[in-house]
């Protein structure tokens, strides 16, 4: 009985970390992150993943560790960021930040 409450809880905690997709540029062919305004609890996971015609790559504002500077070209490709401290962090796409891409991910804290 206590070892099978003990696999939910373990469960749990692992299902407590959950992983977000965000895409750049869309089908449609626009140069818009999508979401635009994405909301995680610190300890998730951003995956970030080229949908429409590149270039683009991925700066966070003050965060070149979480930053992807590589230009990605080919369609499908993903790469996958951790954000664990609390914060509102701008992000762009450095060759279409004049074009509008820009957008912003809300790190809640845990509680
Ligand atoms: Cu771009």
């Amino acid at each position: 009985m206590s070892k099978h409450r003990h696999g939910w809880l373990v469960g749990r905690l692992l299902l407590g970390f959950l992983v977000f997709t965000m895409l750049l540029g869309n089908d449609e062919g626009f140069l818009v992150f999508q979401p635009e305004q994405l909301t995680i609890n610190a300890g998730d996971t951003v995956s970030f993943e080229v949908r429409g015609l590149g270039p683009h790559n991925l700066i966070v504002a003050g965060h070149p560790e979480w930053s992807h500077e590589p230009l990605s070209f080919a369609l499908g490709e993903s790469w996958e960021q951790k954000f664990d401290t609390p914060g509102r962090y701008a992000i762009w796409c450095e060759p279409h930040r004049a074009a509008g891409m820009t957008a912003e991910i809300n790190v809640l804290a845990p509680g």
